[in-house]
């Protein structure tokens, strides 16, 4: 067992979060099986929540599940994160399949995804989208009051009176589900402390004040003790909204909001990547990208989103092609789209857009034995994206917005032979510190097609040099420093952290 938190945790820990970290599926006998889901959260949290015996709730990922239905155990042969969480640390939601639809595709991804981007065009304010997304989150803080309920009585029984559980509640899904757990645990007196992380960037006033019930998400994140953001802009924005919107006394300096005579603390804590995970991986993966003829690879790795940029990501490309065409039969961009919230019209729409535009390019510039763009719309195995991220010459990350991104982190995690460039936006959280990639403005086509020339172009020493910091950055600032982070703020972890008054 690797040195995490969970050995020095001392405080019972309850996560919460849209989704459990595996789902449920039913294999071909018609028995319920967990299927593993491998992002970096997952990998870093399940096994925090294992050592400390703690409690993951969330949903399973299937619907018409019985309520009294039985998690199934891990198979003995599991090497996933999360094969040790027992079933009994698993509280599933049920959430009405209608209802589920409108919080989840409707509100979720129709609304809080691109408003929490700054892109309110595509948002659609739905009221029934809203009271269901409402319902939701009540139906989350109950299963969350039951399960605090039973952890505090057994506190009590182990005569830890003085010990509080830490409630960690993850990301947008679940903005406004503190709300009824404190106002409960005020009712009953139950003891906690409440955790908030947002995984996507928290947006202006400007924007914010677009969305009607903007007071009920600020109230919602208020509800907690501790709330943390990726990066300073976001907790500034955040505490911001709070002040205008609601008259909050705040201290800028400090992230301190006073809400009612209560302190609320805001931190940017920027989240990491299992970074060894990934040096092992690429030491060992099996070559993945055959048969180049010596091309190198441009790379793209995202959901297909349309945050991602990646329309503006191939007209770069094109564009490069018809500036330098120097490049042709010696580059090609491999796109790697992994499907994403298909039943959302915004995202069929944008997957038609990508096919046709790659059609044209790859008409428009093919040679016999060279097409300028791969495109792979699927999922690698992690062991074939590290191959992949290990042996491209260059990474175009370049989001329009994203919260952090951690494919721009990984790729560098990767990049153990002869170091290749990163490509970054300043609108990624992760712009705003990886200072030794090209930062290029997605949004400017001519731009970035010149950086992606420079990128191609640049020698080996300045490469070196670049990915070094680089990778020296993330190797120290990984996934278990952030959880490490994250826990000591909350005052979770053997002396450590407890809140400064407002003072
Ligand atoms: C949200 C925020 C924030 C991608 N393709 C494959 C694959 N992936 C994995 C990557 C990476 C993850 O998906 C994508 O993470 P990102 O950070 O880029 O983006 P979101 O999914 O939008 O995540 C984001 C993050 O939360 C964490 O707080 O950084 O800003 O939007 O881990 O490796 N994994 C596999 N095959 C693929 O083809 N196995």
């Amino acid at each position: 067992m690797r040195g995490g938190p969970g050995g020095i945790i001392t405080a019972p820990l309850i996560v919460v979060s849209n989704r459990l970290p595996f789902v449920l599926t039913y294999n071909k006998a018609g028995i319920l099986e967990r299927k593993h889901s491998a992002g970096g959260l997952v990998t870093a949290v399940a096994p925090v929540v294992i050592e400390c015996k703690g409690l993951w709730i969330g949903w399973t990922g299937l619907h018409n599940l019985n309520s009294d239905v039985k998690i199934p155990e891990a198979n003995p042969n599991d090497k996933a994160p999360t094969a040790g969480l027992l079933s009994k640390q698993i509280i599933p939601v049920h959430i009405d399949e209608n209802k589920f639809e409108d919080y989840y595709n409707g509100c979720c991804n129709g609304t809080l995804w691109p408003l929490f981007h700054s892109m309110p065009d595509r948002a659609d304010f739905d009221t029934s989208n809203w009271e269901a997304y409402r319902e939701v989150n009540k139906e989350f803080a109950e299963c969350t009051l039951t399960a605090l309920r039973e952890t505090i009585k057994k506190l009590d029984e182990e005569g830890k009176t003085d010990v509080s559980p830490i409630v960690w509640i993850h990301d947008y899904q679940l903005f406004v589900a503190a709300t009824t757990i404190r106002q409960v645990c005020e009712e009953e007196n139950l003891r906690c402390k409440l955790g908030f992380f947002l995984h996507i960037p928290f947006p202006s006033w400007d924007i914010m004040r677009l969305f009607p019930w903007d007071d009920e998400i600020l109230l919602g994140i208020l509800a907690c003790d501790f709330v943390g953001f990726h990066i300073e802009d976001y907790c500034l924005n955040f505490i911001d909204c709070c002040s205008r919107r609601l008259g909050c006394r705040i201290d800028r300096n400090n992230m301190l909001i006073d809400l009612a005579g209560r302190t609320v603390h805001v931190k940017a804590l920027p989240i990491g990547i299992p970074f060894e995970r990934f040096v092992q991986l690429a030491e060992s993966a099996p070559e993945f990208i055959k048969d180049t003829n010596k091309v190198r690879v441009i790379l793209g790795v995202d959901r297909l989103d349309y945050t991602k940029g990646l329309v503006h990501r191939i007209r770069a490309f094109e564009r490069l092609l018809e500036k330098h065409p120097e490049h042709i039969e010696t580059v090609t961009l491999l796109q790697i789209s992994v499907p994403s919230r298909t039943c959302v019209r915004e995202y069929k729409q944008l997957k038609e857009e990508i096919d046709q535009m790659i059609g044209r390019i790859n008409g428009r510039f093919s040679k016999p034995n060279w097409a300028p763009i791969r495109y792979i719309y699927g999922c690698l195995s992690q062991e074939q994206l590290a191959a992949v991220y290990r042996d491209s010459a260059v990474a175009l990350v370049t989001p329009l917005r994203d919260g952090m991104n951690l494919v721009a982190k990984e790729f560098v995690a990767c990049q153990i032979n002869e170091p290749g460039v990163l490509i970054l936006s300043p609108f990624a959280g992760a712009g705003g510190m990886m200072h030794e990639a090209l930062l290029v403005n997605p949004y400017e086509i001519d731009g970035a097609a010149e950086t992606l020339h420079r990128a191609l172009q640049m020698p080996l020493d300045e490469r070196e040099l670049r990915m070094s910091q680089l990778r020296h950055r993330e190797q120290v600032m990984n996934i278990d420093h952030w959880m490490n982070s994250f826990l000591s703020s909350m005052g979770a972890l053997a002396g450590d952290g407890h809140f400064d008054p407002l003072e």
